[in-house]
């Protein structure tokens, strides 16, 4: 019989301990980042924090077994962590702490309330909804879909290849704040950076002969200048509750037919909406594996001026462009 990290400690106190564990790693990045720190230094000070908590404690007989799991845990996440830089791979502290590492996700993340998916079985489509009605959902963890819920954002005619290129390309620092603050997200593709995406040529990029290579890439934004650019197009989506604050950072993802994102989850701090701009696109959603046996998988396709909005943390998910129009979605997290 395979036993699982997750296994093991179900229902322990170290599930507790993950949970702290995942949110320090989280505030210490956003105060490093706030202090305009880079990513290597975050981690350099991470490292450090984490060495010193655990000299702090003062291990009791009982606790012995446990603190050896902790050590053991925090060796896995640094080895985990160097080897990825000395790989050279993208590291990245924004979305993910360490990008595609499935152990490390999964053994750090707190286990599931299965109440976010008990008694239903597929997406909850919403039509005119109104902020009050929206608020019953709005934090139970069922994935929703406000149908039309962005149709009036002007973002609709203007967000586009040509629009982000433009965008990106006159505003001094903004290809910057994606290598160094941010996260550029290849998929599929090779392209390296964001300024790759928009240095391909034009035939590619709006796939303008059958055989160019389709193409994917999404990238999030937390540089101001460019931010309000593109709040001049889109604002909260309307039936979020009043007091939930639009995150600072934008997502964007953009791209052609066939596969998105693959199937993961998570590690940020809160769900997530996307806004359908343009385009057509299939989210694929599996509950998690301490879950199975009281929820089921579902899927749904998202329509221009459509919102989805699922809690990414706890839905593995996945997703494909559909159709031959370029789907293109704005996104962010709230609270
Ligand atoms: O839009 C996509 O293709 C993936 C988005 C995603 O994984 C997310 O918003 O968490
Ligand atoms: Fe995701």
């Amino acid at each position: 019989m395979m036993i699982s990290f997750r296994n093991l400690f179900k229902n322990s106190k170290s599930e507790k301990d993950f949970i702290t564990l995942k949110d320090f790693l989280i505030t210490m990045k956003e105060h490093g980042v706030k202090q305009g720190l880079n990513e290597k230094e975050i981690f350099y000070i991470m490292n450090s924090k984490i060495k010193e908590s655990f000299a702090k404690k003062k291990p009791s007989v009982c606790s012995k077994v446990f603190m050896n799991f902790n050590f053991a845990l925090f060796l896995l996440i640094l080895v985990t962590i160097s080897s990825v830089i000395l790989n050279g791979k993208e590291f990245s502290l924004n979305r993910c702490i360490v990008e595609n590492n499935y152990l490390v996700m999964e053994i750090t993340r707190p286990i599931t309330n299965c109440d976010i998916c008990k008694n239903i079985d597929s997406f909850t489509v919403l039509e005119d909804v109104t902020k009050e009605e929206f608020s019953k959902y709005a934090y139970l963890g069922h994935p929703l879909l406000v149908r039309g819920g962005c149709s009036n954002w002007t973002a609709l005619n203007v967000f586009d290849y040509d629009f982000f290129k433009q965008l990106y390309t006159s505003t001094e620092g903004a290809y910057r704040s994606v290598e160094e603050e941010c996260q550029f997200f290849p998929f599929r593709t090779t392209f390296l950076s964001l300024q790759e995406v928009f240095n391909m040529s034009e035939s590619r990029a709006k796939m303008l002969s059958k055989d160019e290579e389709t193409w994917y890439i999404g990238w999030s934004n937390c540089n101001p200048d460019i931010s309000s650019v593109l709040r001049q197009h889109y604002s909260k989506p309307y039936f979020l509750p009043d007091d939930s604050e639009l995150s600072a950072i934008d997502w964007i993802f953009m791209g052609y037919k066939g596969p998105g994102a693959s199937m993961h989850l998570d590690y940020v701090r809160r769900p997530s909406w996307q806004a359908q701009i343009r385009g057509r696109k299939t989210w694929y959603l599996l509950p998690p594996p301490e879950c199975e046996d009281v929820c089921t998988s579902m899927n749904i396709t998202v329509h221009r001026g459509d919102i989805i909005l699922i809690d990414t943390n706890q839905w593995y998910h996945t997703t494909v462009i559909e159709g031959d129009e370029m789907s293109v979605t704005l996104g962010s997290e709230y609270d």
